[in-house]
């Protein structure tokens, strides 16, 4: 894959963790993963269910806004078209919002995302990896296991939200968490867009 630092960033072999609050425990009874927002009926899916959908391996590379560059990890995971089969979208839906747990709360992360970039094989909710350095390995609890996304590299890695819970479907771009904190709603590295 090619390998391209953008503007600001440095290279890192390791993958560094970086999130706020606290790492929650994985309860395979209780979790599921909600779609819903501007669909024409709302689905769950119990963790069996995602774990039993087509895998996608992909290596992508990872931008961190903090200025990490992780290139070349190969995962495996579910691509996000194979999620959207379950849902029927209203008309002109066009972003989503990838909910993730935050201190207690399942839906108090969120990162906001357009819709079209998303459709390939690098956008993975992903729950295995491995690279140059490491054998194929379950993603670690802090990494977000059971269950994290990767974006495609033209998004920063804060759009990847990390113990995912669900997608929301919107007509409207809608700032996430850090979004609403003042960071990009586009967030492309290549372009730099840190801040908004
Ligand atoms: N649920 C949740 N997901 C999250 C975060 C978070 O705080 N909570 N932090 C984001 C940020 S800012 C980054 S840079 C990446 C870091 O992923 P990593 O720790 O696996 O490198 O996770 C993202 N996903
Ligand atoms: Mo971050």
């Amino acid at each position: 894959m090619k390998k391209q630092l953008p503007p600001g960033q440095f290279e890192t072999e390791k993958w560094p963790i970086l999130h706020t609050g606290d790492v929650p425990e994985f309860n395979e009874i209780t979790w599921n993963f909600r779609l819903f927002g501007e669909v024409k009926e709302e689905k769950s899916l119990s963790h069996k269910e995602i774990m039993e959908l087509p895998k996608t391996i992909s290596n992508v590379n990872m931008h961190c806004v903090t200025t990490w560059s992780k290139f070349d990890t190969t995962f495996e995971g579910i691509a996000l078209r194979e999620l959207l089969k379950f849902v029927e979208m209203n008309e002109g839906v066009k972003y989503i919002k990838i909910y993730g747990y935050f201190n207690g709360d399942r839906f108090g992360y969120s990162a906001n995302l357009p819709l079209e970039p998303l459709l390939g094989d690098d956008s993975l909710f992903v729950y295995r990896w491995k690279d140059k350095n490491h054998d194929w390995q379950d993603i670690d609890p802090k990494h977000g296991y059971p269950l994290r996304f990767i974006p495609p590299e033209v998004f920063y890695l804060w759009k990847g939200s990390k113990w995912v819970s669900g997608i929301e479907f919107m007509k409207v771009d809608e700032a996430g968490f850090w979004e609403e904190r003042g960071y990009s709603m586009t967030a492309n590295p290549f372009k730099e867009e840190r801040y908004r």
